[in-house]
């Protein structure tokens, strides 16, 4: 197994952006957020152009190398190939999972595909549609993604006694209410603001990783 793998096999901490325009400070958050310990940080931007998105992931692409972490693209396959990323994460409106892992193939690339999901249902489908891992959410309320109803704790319970492939719980998540999310069977978490939207996110996917460690 290579190092890859590896990471993908153990991760816990997933940083997700939301970039509404380029900003100096966003390459540093990243980078501290890849040194305190995220193991994922998937470039996602409802508002950038792709020119900008390219600039920026071209340089994310480097970082997660040097540091030997994953580099993922939120709803964008042909920017994921473009940019040689390690994996894209995909909506229930984006292109179907069968689809990009037939473009992968011949790309000749293997990449790691994710698909959010609401529901038991689209929980299932995700797997039986050959998904490497789900997200779970949003968790709690949060203005990140406002238009879809939190799925609430007692399904992050069903998930964790039902789902077997790699889920990663997301949405309203921050350091206080971090440890209930735990006790209700997520050990994989995906943070937006409270890795991105903090001081230093170095200190913060610190404390994110200690408390998903148990330590
Ligand atoms: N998918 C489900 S909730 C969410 C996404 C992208 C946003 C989570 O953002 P935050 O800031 O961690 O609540
Ligand atoms: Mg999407």
């Amino acid at each position: 197994m290579g190092w890859r793998e590896k990471v993908f096999e153990n991760f816990r901490l997933y940083g997700v952006t939301d970039l509404k325009r380029e900003t100096p400070d966003m390459l540093w958050r990243i980078e501290r957020a890849y040194q305190g310990g995220a193991d994922i940080v998937q470039l996602r931007s409802k508002e950038l152009s792709d020119a900008a998105l390219l600039r920026l992931g071209r340089k994310v692409r480097k970082l997660a190398l040097r540091y030997r972490k994953l580099f993922f693209i939120n709803d964008r396959v042909d920017l994921a190939h473009a940019l040689e990323a390690d994996g894209v994460h995909l909506g229930q409106d984006d292109m179907p999972l069968d689809m990009a892992r037939r473009l992968a193939a011949r790309a000749g690339r293997r990449i790691l595909i994710g698909k959010s999901t609401h529901s038991l249902k689209q929980a299932i489908s995700a797997v039986a549609e050959g998904a490497d891992y789900i997200g779970i959410g949003p968790v709690f309320k949060t203005p990140t993604k406002q238009h879809t109803k939190p799925v609430g704790l007692s399904f992050i319970r069903q998930v964790a006694a039902k789902v077997r492939v790699p889920w990663v719980a997301i949405g309203g998540i921050d350091l206080a209410n971090i440890q209930s999310v735990i006790e209700a069977g997520a050990t994989r978490i995906a943070v937006v603001r409270a890795l991105f939207a903090v001081k230093d996110p170095k200190m913060a996917a610190k404390e994110f990783k200690l408390q998903l460690e148990g330590k």
